[in-house]
């Protein structure tokens, strides 16, 4: 069934896709708002997602190569190692390979790889809610993997993906990689996975990424590195309401700090005001006050033992295919089926 060419590779989607032009005003105004809410509650904080702008995903590219973040080197070589295996559970039945946000697609590659060899019927499926992020991962994607089949959808995750389980009898196998669930508080992660099984038809699978619980001072250094990236990469979250916003932040004198909660188990990031300041923030025509010492929550990054895993994965709707890890345990990749 591979007889047709390039140019009817898109016609099994209708060209209309939802939310397809998410415009930046309207996302700005998201950003406006949200950091209205965060900046006038105590303790402070700002969502970690308003930092992947061009800047911020820049800056995370370079964390990523960074010796003292393990995460992604382990990640790389689970796929490695075990990403046929993880495929041949999974059958190379006609796939969507989903993958929610669109990164720089090194990870995701060694799957489709995988599925090349097999010369698998898949679409590669990359849903982000930035068309740049989508454009840029399209390019790299098709200009690495000639012949690959991939279909980008501007949206919002879990609209994206249910317009995509009403489309085709395909099923979906959804990559979460990268511990991005670790970002979410533990409710919010119930809620996220609830509505991705939602979202999802009965059967289709999630490939998702868990930074695990290790040693400490492991954690400490993956997020304080000694070039100062991971700063920088917090503080872009102050630099975009500056360039976005009109904010009239002064970078000197906010410090990045990050710790580890044992209790809650994640690293916990904060920028602290270094002074008594007031800062303006033009577009939202109003000021916010900062005491010496008082912090502004920027990211949770949260670490698991495989019984949070298993207890996230039953009490929203999954069950668990396989777990596989890296050489050292560090991290997690943990292969789940939708049971509905
Ligand atoms: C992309 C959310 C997995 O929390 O480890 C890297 C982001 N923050 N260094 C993480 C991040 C600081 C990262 N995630």
């Amino acid at each position: 069934m591979r007889s047709k060419k390039n140019s009817n590779s898109d016609r099994s989607y209708p060209m209309e896709l939802p939310d397809k032009e998410v415009s930046s005003p309207q996302v700005q105004q998201k950003f406006a708002k949200d950091v209205l809410e965060g900046l006038s509650r105590l303790p402070k904080s700002l969502p970690c997602k308003y930092i992947y702008d061009k800047q911020g995903t820049d800056l995370f590219q370079q964390i990523m190569a960074l010796p003292e973040y393990y995460l992604t080197n382990c990640e790389i070589e689970i796929l490695k190692s075990y990403g046929k295996d993880m495929m041949n559970m999974i059958g190379y039945q006609q796939i969507n390979l989903v993958e929610l946000g669109a990164g720089n697609g090194e990870k995701t590659r060694i799957l489709v790889q995988e599925l090349m060899k097999k010369k698998a019927e898949f679409t590669m499926i990359p849903i982000d809610i930035s068309q740049w992020a989508i454009d840029t991962f399209t390019r790299n994607m098709k200009a690495r993997i000639p012949g690959i089949r991939i279909k980008g959808l501007v949206s919002e995750y879990f609209k994206g993906l249910r317009w995509l389980s009403n489309q085709n009898k395909q099923s979906n196998v959804v990559l979460f990689l990268g511990s991005n669930i670790g970002n979410f508080e533990p409710p919010e992660a119930d809620t996220f996975l609830s509505s991705l099984w939602n979202a999802c038809n009965d059967r289709d699978f999630l490939l998702i990424g868990f930074d695990l619980k290790k040693e400490i001072p492991v954690l400490l250094d993956a997020y304080n590195d000694s070039q100062g990236i991971t700063d920088l990469f917090n503080l872009n979250l102050l630099s975009r309401i500056n360039r976005e916003l009109g904010g009239h932040f002064d970078l000197e004198q906010f410090k990045y700090q990050s710790n580890y909660d044992s209790v809650s188990g994640s690293i916990k990031s904060y920028l602290i005001s270094q002074q008594n300041q007031s800062v303006m923030i033009d577009k939202l025509n109003r000021s916010f006050s900062f005491e010496t010492g008082e912090s502004i929550h920027t990211e949770s990054s949260t670490k698991y033992q495989l019984e949070d895993i298993e207890d996230l994965a039953r009490r929203n709707g999954f069950s668990i295919i396989h777990h596989f890890f890296d050489s050292r345990r560090y991290f997690a990749d943990s292969l789940w089926q939708v049971t509905k």
